[in-house]
């Protein structure tokens, strides 16, 4: 690798950003995490502000400023930039559409212009997602070929930002990616999202904190991964000479009441007595299955995930239960 290479990491109080941050500092690269000021108290800030290096650099900044954009790219000269901040829950893109397209469609267009602008050599890698693909037959693998149809505010946002990628690639010759990433969770994982509120439930109810997980749609399929296989998806997208677009998934898929059995299994609950429904967990429209195929990324990328859905909850469970039993450690 060429000294001290340059990446801007946007999104970075985020799972994903942590990881990535990680990673990038441990391959050497001077890295720019750009946060929000508001989200800069985030905990998983603490992972990457805690490297013991100088080499990751805190930056304020809103994504959606394009002034604030163009500025750092001209001042960094990165050599990557990865573009992780987004509005990321689903069901609160339905609440709030419009500055949900502003964070997850808007500020790539920026993005885009500042790199075509003030570094057109700089590598583009897009947060795209499984939600491009909306309501599909259940039984399909998706792929980077399959259509898109977005059911909600967030895959409709990400949908313009995947079409400006591209067209950014052919119009200008930009090396832009897009990873077409399906669910990946981690012990790092936001409280809202499904996974992390079965797991930290679970044992949160194991722990006698709590009596009952409140979930929405318990009959919903994803595909589930680790976040730290995926993030290093995309740093190979990134490595390749020409850019493209590939889909990262495990290619297996459990519904949302088979994680939550599972958990309870692990956790020696009976799943029946830890549950109740709250209709205010569901969605507007939902999309119901979801499952990728990830061929490409293991033929041209080289790719393999470490894990499946199965082994992801079990390492989630185990860290929401050590921190649950803490909690009881420290109240008796
Ligand atoms: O929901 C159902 C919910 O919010 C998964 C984001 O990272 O992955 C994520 O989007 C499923 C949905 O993730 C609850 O209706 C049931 O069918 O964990 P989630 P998501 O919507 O799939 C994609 C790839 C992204 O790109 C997104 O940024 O679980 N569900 N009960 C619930 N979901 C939540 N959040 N909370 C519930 O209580």
């Amino acid at each position: 690798m060429k000294d001290n290479k340059k990446a801007i990491v946007t999104g970075c109080p985020g799972q994903d950003a942590s990881y990535l941050c990680e990673l990038l500092v441990e391959k050497g690269y001077s890295v720019y995490g750009v946060s929000r000021r508001s989200t800069r108290e985030n905990s998983n800030m603490l992972f990457v502000e805690n490297l013991t290096n100088n080499r990751y650099n805190a930056v304020t900044m809103d994504v959606t400023d394009p002034s604030g954009v163009s500025d750092l790219v001209k001042n960094v000269q990165p050599d990557e930039y990865y573009n992780l901040a987004a509005m990321s829950h689903v069901g609160q893109s339905f609440k709030e559409p419009a500055s949900t397209l502003m964070a997850d469609g808007m500020a790539v267009t920026y993005a885009l212009e500042a790199i075509k602008n003030y570094a057109p050599n700089c590598k583009f890698y897009q947060a795209s997602t499984s939600e491009l693909y909306g309501k599909v037959e259940e039984g399909l693998k998706l792929d980077e070929n399959s259509e898109f149809k977005p059911r909600s505010p967030y895959g409709a946002a990400k949908m313009y930002a995947h079409n400006m990628v591209s067209i950014y690639r052919d119009s200008y010759g930009i090396h832009g990616s897009c990873g077409i990433l399906f669910n990946h969770e981690s012990e790092r994982r936001g409280l809202n999202f499904v996974t992390r509120k079965i797991t930290t439930g679970v044992a949160r109810v194991k722990c006698g904190h709590e009596r009952h997980v409140v979930l929405g749609n318990i009959d919903a399929i994803r595909d589930w991964g680790h976040a730290r296989d995926y993030v290093y998806g995309m740093w190979l997208m990134l490595q390749q000479e020409n850019p493209d677009d590939y889909v990262l998934a495990t290619g297996e898929t459990a519904s949302v009441r088979e994680a939550l059995n599972y958990v309870c299994d692990l956790a020696e609950l009976n799943m029946d007595e830890v549950y109740k429904i709250n209709p205010k967990f569901m969605r507007p429209a939902e999309v119901p299955y979801l499952c990728g195929d990830p061929s490409k990324a293991k033929k041209v990328l080289g790719w393999r995930p470490q894990h499946n859905w199965k082994s992801l909850l079990e390492l989630m469970y185990k860290s929401d239960y050590r921190t649950a039993a803490r909690e009881v450690y420290t109240y008796r």
